[in-house]
């Protein structure tokens, strides 16, 4: 882990230092669609080059893969950013938006970090290290019945609303309340500290679940298998849940959560 321990390091200072430079920028500049309410902003742009150039010159070595650049660089360690995620939330000041870092090894998630900081929020966890939310450990939730349930359903123009309604309808079925927060990271981060019991979305992209995925390990939730296939080039579903309900959402969502 010492190798790791400094990109650790790092990655909590960087992130937290990109938060900032995105409250700085809040309300500035120009906001254009890149597809139906899938925004970005100029703080986007500025906060993943901020990382990416600071990174290049912490580990040189590291590959480097943000949302709005691409892969701008190889290697077995693997940067992934989604600099503001949670963008349509950003541009209109509601506080639901985060930084996501994560570093990978290849396939496997090493270090995740979130830095929402217009909540006062910090989350970061490593490989075998626990997850912390603002210093303090966190886990999943022990919720046991579906009917008991909050589960945040992500959307994205990516798959066809019909198929997002048909999935909010079988979870209404169960007795569960639906919330839907704009941010997956901020959404599967809040199953990884237990004040969700489960998030689900018919596609996401690696960037936005990539430092999720350290912490919701780190806490004990139930993940789907997200990086098996093309996950990682493509993106895939995710259900990320409470232990003791993943049975029943697996069944119900078909995405099998362990
Ligand atoms: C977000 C994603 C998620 C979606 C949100 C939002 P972005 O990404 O984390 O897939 O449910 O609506 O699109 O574009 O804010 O970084």
């Amino acid at each position: 882990m010492k190798a790791l321990q400094g990109r650790f390091e790092t990655a909590v200072t960087l992130a937290t230092e990109a938060g900032a430079l995105a409250m700085q920028m809040r309300g500035a500049g120009t906001v254009t669609l890149k597809g139906p309410q899938d925004w970005v902003t100029e703080a986007d742009g500025a906060v993943e080059r901020f990382i990416s150039a600071r990174l290049a010159a912490a580990f040189p070595s590291d590959g480097f893969q943000g949302e709005e650049g691409g892969v701008a660089r190889g290697g077995s360690l693997r940067w992934i950013v989604d600099p503001i995620d949670g963008t349509a939330n950003y541009m209109r000041g509601s506080p639901r938006f985060c930084v996501s870092l994560a570093c990978f090894e290849d396939r496997t998630p090493l270090i995740g970090v979130l830095v929402a900081p217009a909540l006062g929020e910090t989350y970061v966890a490593h490989q075998g290290g626990g997850a912390m939310l603002n210093g303090r450990p966190i886990r999943a939730a022990d919720t046991t019945a579906l009917d008991r349930c909050v589960v945040e359903v992500g959307w994205s123009h990516r798959r066809p609303n019909p198929d997002f309604l048909s999935l909010c309808e079988g979870i209404l079925a169960q007795g569960a309340r639906l919330r839907l927060g704009g941010s997956g990271a901020l959404g599967l981060a809040d199953v990884a500290s237990g004040r969700l019991d489960a998030y689900v979305e018919l596609h996401i992209n690696l960037w936005d679940v990539a430092a999720a995925l350290v912490l919701l390990a780190e806490s004990g939730a139930a993940v789907s298998p997200f990086l098996e296939g093309n996950g990682p080039t493509e993106g895939n579903p995710i259900l990320a849940c409470a232990p003791d309900i993943a049975p029943a959402l697996s069944g119900l969502t078909g995405f099998a959560a362990r």
